[in-house]
C-alpha cells in the first residue's frame, strides 16, 4: 500500500474537541445530552456542523427529510460518492457519542485529507440523518428509512410527538426542510462509525468491532382500555385495571425474551398510563414492546407468543386490547466488500478487533438496502448507552475514526494510486 495512505491518521484530539463542542448543545441534566430531533437544540447542532463543513470547503445538500449531505469533491466529479456518517439527534437522556461520533469522525476524515493534501477519486459525502432515535417521532431511523424506500415522505411528515406536533411541521419550523427528493442520491458505498452500545468490545479488551450483521428489531404498540374508577371505593372484583394488564404483559415480554436466551432481548421502554392520577384506577395504558434478535424466525415466534399471551391477559381482566406494529426491520447482513475494507483497515493499523453483530439499530441498517454498507464500532464504558453516563475514551474514538478513514479512502481510491 502506498506510504501516503498507510501513514494517514486522523487528528484524534481535534475530533475529541469537536465532540465536546457539540456536547455543549442540548445539555442533559446529568452530563449527557437532550438534543432531540427537530428541536431548537437540534437546529443549533446542525448549524454548528454546517459551519464546520463550510470551513472545509464542503458543499451542503439537504433533502426533504432534513438529512444533511456535506460533499467533499474528488478528482472525478462523475464518480459516485462514498458516504460516511450517522446522526446528531440524541435520546432525551442520551450520551455525547451515540450517533455524534459517526458524523464528526466523518468530518475529521475530510479535515485530515485536506491537511495532508490527499485527493480521492470518488467524492466523499459526510451525512447527518434526521431523527435516527425515533423517540420524539417514532419509529427509529425514519429519515434513512424514507431514503431507502421503507416509508413514504407523507407518512414520515405525519409522525406526531407527545404534544401532537407533526414531524413535517417541525422540520419547516426549524428551517431544515430541504428541496432535494429523498433517496435520489446514489452511493458508491456507505460507512458508519458508532459506539457499540453493548459490553462485548470492552469486556474482551478490543479496540474495534467489524460489524458483519445487525440484529432484527420489532416495535409493537399495545393499547389496553379498561375502566377509570376510584382507587379507594371500588371493590377489587369490580375493577377493570389497564395498569394491571400492562404490568402482566411486561412480565410476559420478559419471559418470552428469556425463553430465547442468550441472544433474544425484550422490554417495554415507552408507556403512557391514563389519566395518570394516583387515586384513579388506570382506564387506559399505551405502551411499546421492543423485541430484537439476529434471527427473523425467532422474532416472529416472540411476536406470536406476545399476541397470544397479551390477548389472554386482556380477556382475564376484561380489557379491550389493540396491537399495532409501529416499527422494525429484518436482520441485516452488511456488504462483504465493505466489511472487508473495515477489517483490512483494522489489521493494517494494528488495532485489536473482532467481528460483531450490532445489537442496536442504525441508519446503516436501512442504507444497506440501497448501497454497499458496513459499520465500524468502538467500545463504550460498561457497554452503557441511552444513558447520560455514556462514556468512551479519546483513544477509542481515535482508533474508530482511523479505521473509518482507511476504509472510506480505500473505497474512494486515492487518486495517485490509480
Ligand atoms: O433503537 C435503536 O436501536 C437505535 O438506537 N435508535
Ligand atoms: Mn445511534
Ligand atoms: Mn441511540
Amino acid at each position: 500500500m502506498d506510504s501516503t495512505r498507510s501513514n494517514m491518521r486522523v487528528n484524534g484530539s481535534r475530533l475529541w474537541q469537536s465532540l465536546m463542542e457539540m456536547a455543549k448543545i442540548g445539555p442533559g441534566i446529568a452530563g449527557g445530552n437532550n438534543r432531540q430531533t427537530l428541536t431548537d437544540f437540534d437546529a443549533e447542532g446542525r448549524a454548528l456542523f454546517q459551519s464546520w463543513c463550510d470551513a472545509e470547503g464542503m458543499t451542503m445538500g439537504v433533502d426533504a427529510m432534513g438529512s444533511m449531505f456535506a460533499r467533499h469533491e474528488g478528482t472525478d466529479p462523475n464518480a459516485l460518492p462514498v458516504y460516511v456518517g450517522s446522526h446528531l439527534d440524541t435520546q432525551p437522556t442520551g450520551g455525547k457519542y451515540d450517533g455524534v461520533l459517526g458524523v464528526l469522525a466523518g468530518l475529521e476524515i475530510i479535515r485530515s485529507l485536506n491537511e495532508s493534501n490527499i485527493r480521492t477519486k470518488h467524492p466523499i459525502v459526510v451525512t447527518n440523518w434526521t431523527n435516527e432515535e425515533g423517540t420524539r417521532f417514532p419509529p427509529a431511523m425514519v429519515a434513512s428509512g424514507v431514503f431507502a424506500g421503507m416509508h413514504t415522505l407523507d407518512w414520515a411528515y405525519d409522525r406526531e410527538d407527545a404534544d401532537g406536533k407533526k414531524l413535517g411541521d417541525e422540520l419547516e419550523r426549524v428551517g431544515w426542510k430541504g428541496e432535494e427528493k429523498v433517496g435520489e442520491r446514489k452511493m458508491h458505498a456507505f460507512f458508519e462509525l458508532h459506539i457499540e452500545q453493548g459490553p462485548i468490545l470492552e469486556a474482551e479488551n478490543l479496540e474495534i468491532g467489524v460489524v458483519t450483521h445487525g440484529q432484527g428489531l420489532s416495535w409493537t404498540q399495545i393499547t389496553l382500555t379498561g375502566k377509570e374508577s376510584h382507587t379507594g371505593s371500588t371493590p377489587m372484583p369490580m375493577r377493570v385495571n389497564a395498569g394491571l394488564g400492562m404490568a402482566r404483559i411486561t412480565q410476559l415480554v420478559d419471559e418470552i425474551a428469556w425463553s430465547h436466551a442468550p441472544l433474544a432481548v425484550g422490554a417495554i421502554g415507552h408507556c403512557v398510563v391514563e389519566p395518570n392520577s394516583r387515586n384513579i384506577i388506570p382506564g387506559k395504558a399505551i405502551f411499546t414492546v421492543d423485541f430484537r434478535h439476529p434471527d427473523k424466525a425467532i422474532i416472529s415466534d416472540m411476536l406470536e407468543r406476545l399476541e397470544q399471551g397479551a390477548k389472554e391477559i386482556a380477556e382475564d381482566i376484561g380489557l379491550v386490547i389493540e396491537m399495532e406494529s409501529v416499527g422494525g426491520f429484518d436482520p441485516v447482513e452488511f456488504d462483504a466488500d465493505c466489511v472487508s475494507a473495515v477489517r483490512n483497515a483494522a489489521e493494517q493499523l494494528g488495532y485489536s478487533h473482532r467481528d460483531l453483530v450490532s445489537g442496536a439499530g442504525h441508519d446503516a441498517c436501512w442504507i444497506n438496502r440501497v448501497a454497499p454498507t458496513a459499520m465500524v464500532m468502538c467500545p463504550c464504558v460498561d457497554g452503557l448507552s441511552h444513558n447520560e453516563a455514556e462514556e468512551i475514551s479519546e483513544a477509542w474514538s481515535t482508533a474508530g475514526a482511523n479505521v473509518l478513514m482507511h476504509a472510506v479512502v480505500a473505497t474512494a481510491i486515492i487518486d495517485d494510486e490509480e
